[in-house]
This record gives structure tokens, sequence and C-alpha cells, in this order.
């Protein structure tokens, strides 16, 4: 048998920080609530999650990266909207965001979940924040709450 590992999803004693852009906050609200309700249903408490909220995605990865460096925290949930607009404003956005979430994930070591959503359209957007397509931020947060166990497990 090939040794396996698989980190759980425990989240009790984990630190977070969630960086939650401002612009569309109609969705980004429900993005919050959604990564909050996870990270609290998986054993987190308030104590142990920081929201620092920002203009808009495309600085979230400095903020992030800010984050990482001061090292408090154990995983970092990135939470905004970008939606398509009447020109290319947005693919810009969409794509150096996630260029710059990759690199401080790689550069500090910390992981750093994708909770940008990048819908063509409103209703997408709505139905990827809490409701027909689930919620993103939840998501999100599950998958910080597994990388962020994975990298202690491999570090240890
Ligand atoms: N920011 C978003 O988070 N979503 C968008 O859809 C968006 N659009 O389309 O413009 C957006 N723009 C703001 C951007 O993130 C910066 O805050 C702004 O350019 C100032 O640097």
């Amino acid at each position: 048998m090939p040794q396996e590992i698989a980190a759980g999803l425990s989240a009790s004693g984990l630190r977070f920080a969630i960086v939650l852009s401002r612009f569309n906050s109609f969705i980004t609200d429900q993005l919050l609530a959604g990564a909050l309700d996870c990270l609290t249903r998986h054993g987190a408490k308030d104590s142990q999650i920081t929201v620092v909220r920002v203009p808009g995605s495309f600085e979230i990865p400095l903020t992030a990266s800010t984050l990482a460096r001061r090292k408090r925290h154990d995983a970092i949930i990135a939470l905004g909207a970008v939606i398509k607009g009447a020109t290319s404003h947005d693919e810009l956005i969409a794509a150096e965001a996630t260029k710059g979430l990759t690199q401080v994930m790689i550069e500090t070591g910390i992981p750093v979940a994708h909770g940008i959503l990048t819908p063509s359209s409103l209703e997408q957007a709505i139905e990827r924040a809490g409701t027909k397509m689930g919620n993103k931020g939840w998501d999100a947060a599950l998958g910080a709450i597994e990388m962020a166990n994975l990298m202690k497990e491999l570090r240890s």
C-alpha cells in the first residue's frame, strides 16, 4: 500500500484571515457569511478569525501578502466578485488578482484560498453566493481549512 497523506477538516486551533473586497459588496457580503459559517461549523472560534476589508479584488493580493508575511495566520481566504462588464477591465483585474494570490502562496508558504468569483453576469454571481450553485465563500473556507491542516502535517 502506498503511503497516503490526507489532511483533516477541523478548524479548531487554526487562525484564518479573510481578505474581503468591498466592490460588489451585495455579493461579497454573502461570500463572507458563507466563509464564516464554514469556519465556525468546522470548529473555529471568532477569536481565530480576522476579516480585512479592501476596496476591490485588485487590492486583495497585496493585503494577503502583507498578512502572510506576518505569519500570524495558518491560511488566508480571498473573497471578491469580478463581474463581466462592457470592457476587458474585469478580465485584467481577475487575472492579476489570481496571479497575485498564487505568488503570495508560493513565496510565503501560507495557503491562500481563491474565493474571487469571475461570473459573466450578475445572475451567475448570485447563483454562486448562496443560491443555486452553493456559496463559493463556504467552498473557499473549506479549502483553506484542509490546506492549513495539510501544511501543518507536511511540515511536522
Ligand atoms: N473590483 C472588483 O472586485 N470587482 C469588479 O468587478 C471590479 N470592476 O469590474 O471594476 C473591480 N474594480 C475595482 C478594482 O478591484 C480596484 O479596487 C480599483 O481599480 C482601484 O485599484
